[in-house]
């Protein structure tokens, strides 16, 4: 399953960063985006995840996020996610990158994670900023409000909105800087994000896909491994270690 080059390169390497997408929290339960079960298919994305959309209609706007989080709240990270916890300690210098929202890689017990797209568990305040755990709207058919009477939105990046700047920097950063750099689970069609296994390439990293089939990035990297994050990181974590690469 793992070529040569790739162990070598890994051996090697000093610095290693990560890009996941939704694939990484399919095996936990948590449907993708563009899928064939994906949330898209039964939603608009720009019908539900744009400011035009929060603003025409917040009570379905927090429906939908309302349904997102009871499903994320009951569920767990898979041997996947756990597996990048476990790189993490492996690698002096490692980045875990996610677009995704649903706070599984922090359960999983990864530090180093950069969150571009935000998170679902947590809500805002689109009048003070004042940010809340309190997830559930009050009740069905209600938007939540903060104590200063504004609308409480759900803490993600909308498209058409700026991901946080810090964070992006950070993550191109990593890129740039990493020996190998794996893009997983994700079908790379969201930008800026789906520049960052470009940029890593660009800046001589050896790029790697993990994915259960070709994504319109496929061509342009080193190797792309077929298969589920959820078995294949795992063997690659135990392939390291008895090839001796330890922390
Ligand atoms: C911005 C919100 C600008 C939170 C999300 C035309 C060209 C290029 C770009 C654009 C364009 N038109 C518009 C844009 C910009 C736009 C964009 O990229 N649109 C795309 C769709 C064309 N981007 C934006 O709007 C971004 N902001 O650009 O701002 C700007 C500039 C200046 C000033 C102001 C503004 C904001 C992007 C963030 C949008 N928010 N989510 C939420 O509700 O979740 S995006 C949404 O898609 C999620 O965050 C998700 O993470 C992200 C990416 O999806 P994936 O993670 O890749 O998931 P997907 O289902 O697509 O793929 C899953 C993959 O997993 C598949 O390949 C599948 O095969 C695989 N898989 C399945 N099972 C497994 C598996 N893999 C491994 N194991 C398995 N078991
Ligand atoms: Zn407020």
């Amino acid at each position: 399953m793992f070529s040569d080059r790739l162990i070598k390169r890994m051996k090697k390497a000093r610095s290693v960063a990560v890009l996941t997408g939704a694939g990484v929290s399919q095996e936990s339960g948590v449907a993708t985006f563009r899928g064939e079960d994906g949330l898209w298919k039964k939603f608009k994305p720009e019908e539900l995840a744009s400011v035009e959309a929060f603003v025409k209609n917040p009570v379905l706007v927090w429906e939908w996020y309302g349904y997102r989080q009871k499903i994320i709240l009951k569920t767990d990270p898979n041997p996947g996610h756990m597996a990048l916890a476990d790189m993490e300690g492996i690698f002096p210098d490692f980045a875990l990158i996610t677009q995704n929202v649903d706070g599984l890689h922090r359960k999983a017990g990864s530090q180093k994670i950069l969150e571009l797209h935000g998170n679902i568990l947590v809500s805002r305040c689109m009048s003070c900023g004042t940010k809340s755990d309190r997830i559930e709207p009050e009740e069905d058919g209600m938007v939540p409000r903060c104590a200063c009477g504004g609308r409480m939105r759900p803490d993600v990046v909308w498209f058409g909105e700026m991901l946080p700047q810090d964070i992006l920097s950070q993550a191109f950063e990593a890129a740039e800087r990493s020996d190998v750099f794996f893009s997983i689970g994700t079908s790379a069609v969201v930008h800026p994000a789906a520049s960052l296994p470009v940029a890593a390439k660009e800046a001589g990293a050896y790029v790697v896909e993990i994915n259960p089939e070709r994504t319109v990035l496929s061509g342009a990297l080193d190797e792309t491994i077929i298969g589920k994050s959820g078995e294949v990181l795992p063997r690659l974590v135990s392939r390291l270690r008895e090839s001796g690469k330890e922390a």
